[in-house]
């Protein structure tokens, strides 16, 4: 397969001089090209059929273009990935079955025993397993920065360093990195910065405009947006996204979307704009009425001007997103409480959904740490997380203000 056809962003539907809500619906995409078809059709297959055994054989020896197997490329799936090269400003991008799929992947292609990422302090916690579990059982290293201080990470560099692999904003605690300031250094050493993008999405956040070299989703959480799929994007050069498609994926991980879930993607993306717009207005007014709330201890929420990640993140986004941590008074056993006692609001792990989603990360998304890492990366005990979403505000505040009613914590 020739990297100049699959999945680069550049044909005549990817014009940057559409605003990107229009982008997002119409690029790459001509249904002239499919039979008027408004929507494009679903390529459900597995296999294609070749035009001759010679011609099969060029494609596997990448001197032909073509799709020949689903696990690799797919009409559909290429579809989508034109499209989220175009909105991450990227040259190329993947789509993978699940976040979990673009990282392992990403990073099966790109390091050897012996090699090091160094990576931020808060890492949602499958990710932080993949690395300290599963990576280094094959002897790659791993060590933590505290990356909101740039400066820790230029002492940290080692001969051995890598890649330099971030959340921002960072699952749960709202961590929010200099995208500029981080990937700068790490181009200094030669070291290929990663960003996990999932909270922001590409309509508040382009990390390759800042100087990342790739750009990572859960796809399953904002990009889909419906809570039906699980799904997995990567963005980059399109050298780099051609190895981790020809290694990573289908050799390493197998970890391929299903053109289904391709299709249902890519109908959520025609609306992320409008989406996200709703989810930081919303989340903004559950901060600030969280913030005021007696029982509250701490309200993690980067539109806070109190928050101490206010100025980067308005640096770096268009919107601060609809994700909020915060504290109760009572700890813990308060936290639980609280959560049983929410209405409309439901408790699940996950995020991004139409649905405003409630969960305690040191029981349910960072289980993966032990109680002392918790202790160490910063992930207490007393953290709960909301995904704000689409309902109406009132309703969501008013759910979030009888639960605390109901429940009896201790005021300020
Ligand atoms: O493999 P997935 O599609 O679930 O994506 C993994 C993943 C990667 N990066 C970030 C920042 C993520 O938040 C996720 C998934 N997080 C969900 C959550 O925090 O609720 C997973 C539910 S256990």
């Amino acid at each position: 397969m020739k990297i100049d056809t699959i999945a680069k962003a550049s044909d005549k539907k990817t014009s940057q001089h559409y605003d990107f809500a229009t982008r997002a619906i119409h690029s790459s995409y001509d249904p002239a090209d499919e039979q008027g078809s408004l929507n494009p059709p679903i390529y459900m297959t597995s296999t294609f059929v070749g035009q001759s055994a010679e011609h099969v054989g060029d494609m596997f020896a990448g001197e032909s273009d073509g799709h020949f197997y689903s696990r690799i490329s797919n009409p559909t799936l290429d579809l989508l990935e034109r499209r989220v090269a175009d909105l991450e400003g990227a040259e190329a991008s993947l789509a993978t079955a699940s976040g979990m799929g673009a990282i392992s992947a990403t990073l099966w292609s790109l390091v050897s025993p012996g090699d090091e990422i160094i990576v931020d302090m808060t890492l949602y916690g499958c990710t932080f397993a993949f690395m300290r579990h599963g990576l280094a059982k094959f002897g790659v290293k791993i060590k933590h920065v505290d990356m909101t201080q740039p400066h820790l990470l230029r002492a940290a560099f080692s001969q051995d360093t890598k890649i330099v692999y971030f959340e921002t904003p960072a699952n749960p605690n709202m961590r929010v990195i200099d995208i500029a300031a981080i990937t700068q250094i790490a181009a200094e050493f030669d070291a290929i910065s990663i960003v996990d993008n999932t909270y922001g999405s590409p309509y508040l956040c382009r990390p390759i405009e800042h100087g990342a070299d790739l750009v990572i989703h859960s796809a399953t959480k904002y990009m889909s947006g419906h809570g039906d799929v699980v799904g997995g994007l990567v963005s980059g050069t399109a050298d780099t996204i051609q190895n981790i498609r020809l290694f990573g994926l289908k050799d390493m991980t197998g970890a391929a979307m299903s053109p289904m879930t391709a299709m249902l993607l890519m109908r959520g993306i025609k609306t992320l704009p409008l989406r996200m717009d709703r989810h930081c207005e919303s989340a903004m007014q559950v901060a600030h009425w969280l913030d005021n709330q007696d029982q509250t201890s701490a309200i993690y929420y980067p539109g806070l001007t109190t928050s101490a990640f206010h100025h980067v993140a308005a640096r770096q986004m268009s919107g601060f997103g609809g994700m909020i941590a915060f504290e109760l008074n009572g700890g813990k056993p308060a936290a639980l409480k609280f959560i049983n006692a929410l209405n409309l609001i439901h408790c699940a792990v996950s995020l991004g959904d139409a649905e405003t989603l409630i969960q305690h990360p040191a029981t349910m998304t960072h289980a993966a740490y032990s109680a002392e890492e918790r202790v160490q990366f910063g992930i207490s005990d007393d953290l709960i997380r909301i995904s704000v979403g689409l309902e109406s505000v009132s309703d969501i505040i008013a759910d979030l203000s009888q639960a605390f009613d109901n429940i009896n914590i201790a005021h300020k």
